[in-house]
């Protein structure tokens, strides 16, 4: 009995399953991703990531404000360690020399993925292109950019410890990027060129564009996939919840591959 009855539940799995399949066919980190950005070394900055992925294509929107005016201001994807920031400046300046160096925050956020630049290389290399980064023309920068990404920094994304980073501080309010102190990355810099003003974890958008999203949150699937997958499945006129909940299972299972 139960055999008989399963099989038509198969065929049926099986003719919606070419729809489904065309929405997992995206890469798993596809989708919208958002970062707070934080001040780091009370610098006052503030601001927002907004980072969409489509297979190795990134684009890019970053907004900072409270930034030194008239300079450029080196921005980053960090990756590789915990995808966090800085907590707590004092305890984070481990050689005390009253700056949470690149070296120091390090551990938190890790290593530039991606140099986000307004033209040209977007590289690790291009990490200090002090030319090629945005400057805060009235202390205050908006920076759009689509480019591609490498996979460890697509990796990164899918993982959750892409951190956005921007540097420069006026510590002590110079007006410019001054000071005895060097910068821990090159030192024919001052430290306050270098090191971070703000940064922000980047975190998966909740209203994200990933079919997966309406799978994940439970009921109200409201993706366009999805609902070809339901209509597919009504057409055959054998819409049972043993048919439903098969489509589901097969669903789950697509997202975990
Ligand atoms: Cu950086």
């Amino acid at each position: 009995m139960r055999k008989a009855f399963a099989l038509p539940t198969v065929a049926i799995a099986a003719a919606a399953f070419p729809l489904l399949t065309m929405g997992t066919a995206l890469a798993d980190h596809d989708g919208s991703y958002q970062a707070s950005l934080g001040a780091v070394n009370s610098s006052g900055v503030s601001g927002t990531g907004m980072v969409t992925l489509k297979g190795d294509q990134a684009t890019v929107t970053v907004k900072a404000s409270g930034l030194l005016a008239g300079s450029p201001h080196a921005q980053h994807f960090h990756i590789g360690a915990m995808g966090t920031c800085p907590t707590n400046d004092l305890a984070d300046d481990a050689d005390k020399d009253g700056f949470v160096s690149v070296t120091e925050a390090a551990k938190y956020y890790g290593a530039i993925g991606t140099s986000l630049t307004t033209e040209g290389d977007t590289s690790p290399d291009s990490g200090l292109a002090v030319d090629r980064f945005p400057t805060a023309e009235g202390g205050s920068y908006t920076y759009e950019r689509t480019f591609s990404v490498t996979e460890d920094v697509q990796k990164a994304f899918a993982a959750g410890t892409a951190v956005l980073v921007v540097h420069g501080i006026d510590k002590d309010g110079s007006g410019a990027y001054d000071g005895d102190i060097k910068s821990d990355l090159d030192p024919s810099l001052p430290m306050e060129a270098t090191a971070p003003a703000a940064c922000g974890p980047l975190k998966a958008a909740q209203m994200g564009t990933m079919p997966a999203g309406g799978a994940e949150t439970g009921a109200g699937a409201t993706s366009g996939t999805e609902n070809q997958a339901a209509i597919g499945v009504g057409a055959l006129a054998a819409v049972g919840a043993a048919a439903a909940g098969a489509v589901a299972y097969r669903r789950r299972q697509a997202d975990q591959a």
